[in-house]
């Protein structure tokens, strides 16, 4: 926390970020729209209900967990997106804005997942006046106004980012849409880059439910002035993936480099930087195999449950990860699960993870790796209740 990458001006993360601004900024000039005012130091640190309720995240659902989110407190979080602020944002008055910061998750660990990142987030309120002027001629109330709304939400949100997109990487760069679901919008989309021969999700998007509009007042405002329904558009750009793609940078642990090697690749204002890998240093492979806790008592092993409950179930693959990244920090390019079975005769589960280590920095000794393996295997078996085979 506080590293404050984002507005470190050589900083590759800052870069793109200034990128898209002036992307926005040009959007406006064009259409001699208002500007969309951008906020990049709001507190991580942001009450649980800010973060999912606000954004109508069901109170069952699994992204609450511990396991997923890192809780301050019971009514604390460190902020998991940027959506954390749509709401308080939008009840403030403003109607297109961009909202820039470090959000934490817990995940899985390889070349795109980190448990720091940073996304940004934008929304863009059409009045009715925006929208209804080419369509019916009547009062603009009712079901055929939200249907325009939502049209045309969906419409410019697309034409908006796919403009992004050719902005920072150039026609020739290939995408495609992904239907996707979030609760706080409806339709919702995910795009798609290829890098390095595979699909990368960089964006989350969709049509704002009318509910939050709602709640942040726009909608009865609009209504009241005899306008119809408001509608907007919301999206949230993981802006490393995007920094990975525009810059050739093959693993996200690179943006926490202190390497000069790595820094001074990268120049304010400068999008034609190509990261030039230096010295690629050798893996090192560690499996480690284990019988998994017994269920223990009444949950299921499905149910969301509690982080670091030994006894309870199959181990979490967050859980793990983030014992492995406790112990060997950036020095663990990735975590995979390379074999489950079911015991025929015990009917106890047994998994094989492969955890890979590599330095971008320099040559890990085999006395070093070792060390590290030892200490999460002790790890896994007294915090999580595994059993080592
Ligand atoms: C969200 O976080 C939604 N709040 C986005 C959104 C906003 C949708 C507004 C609709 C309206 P998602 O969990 O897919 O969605 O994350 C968005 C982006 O963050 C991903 O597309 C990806 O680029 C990036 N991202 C997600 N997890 C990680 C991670 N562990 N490391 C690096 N980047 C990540
Ligand atoms: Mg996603």
């Amino acid at each position: 926390m506080g590293s404050n990458l984002h507005r470190r001006p050589d900083h590759p993360i800052c870069i793109i970020k200034e990128a898209i601004y002036e992307y926005f900024d040009s959007l406006e000039a064009a259409a001699g729209t208002s500007q969309f005012k951008k906020f990049d130091d709001l507190p991580c640190v942001v009450p649980a209900t800010s973060n999912f309720d606000a954004v109508l995240v069901p109170a069952d659902h699994v992204s609450r967990s511990p396991n997923d989110t890192y809780y301050v407190d019971d009514a604390t979080v460190l902020r998991c997106h940027t959506s954390a602020h749509q709401l308080d944002t939008l009840r403030a008055g403003e109607k297109a804005f961009l909202v820039t910061g470090d959000v934490y998750r817990r995940d899985s660990i390889d070349a795109s997942h980190y448990p720091v990142f940073h996304q940004m987030e934008g929304v863009r309120v059409f009045e009715p006046a925006e929208f209804s002027s080419s369509g019916s001629s009547g009062s603009g109330s009712g079901d055929d106004a939200v249907a325009a709304g939502t049209a045309h939400a969906e419409r410019e949100l697309k034409r908006v980012l796919e403009g992004l997109a050719r902005h920072l990487f150039g026609s020739e760069a290939e995408t495609r849409w992904v239907d996707a679901f979030f609760p706080f919008t409806e339709p919702s989309f995910e795009l798609e880059v290829l890098f390095r021969g595979e699909w990368l999700e960089v964006l989350g998007c969709g049509v704002m439910q009318r509910e939050i509009l709602r709640n942040a007042g726009a909608d009865a405002a609009a209504e009241r002035d005899g306008g119809g329904p408001r509608a907007a558009w919301a999206f949230g750009l993981g802006l490393e993936r995007l920094a990975m793609v525009l810059f050739g940078i093959p693993d996200i642990r690179l943006f926490w480099s202190g390497d000069r090697r790595f820094l001074s690749q990268f120049r304010a204002g400068d999008l034609g930087a190509r990261f030039k890998p230096f010295s690629k240093y050798p893996p090192c492979f560690k499996d480690v195999s284990f019988w998994q806790p017994r269920a223990g008592g009444e949950a299921g092993a499905s149910a969301p449950r509690a982080s670091s409950a030994p006894g309870g179930g199959p181990v979490s693959e967050n859980d793990l990860c983030e014992k492995v990244r406790g112990v060997a920090g950036d020095l663990v390019e990735s975590v995979s699960l390379i074999d489950a079975f079911t015991h025929p005769k015990t009917g106890r589960d047994s998994a094989c993870y492969r955890i890979a280590y590599r330095s971008m920095e320099r040559s890990l000794s085999d006395e070093e790796v070792n060390a590290m393996q030892e200490t999460v295997r002790g790890l896994l078996a007294t915090e999580l209740g595994v059993e080592l085979r």
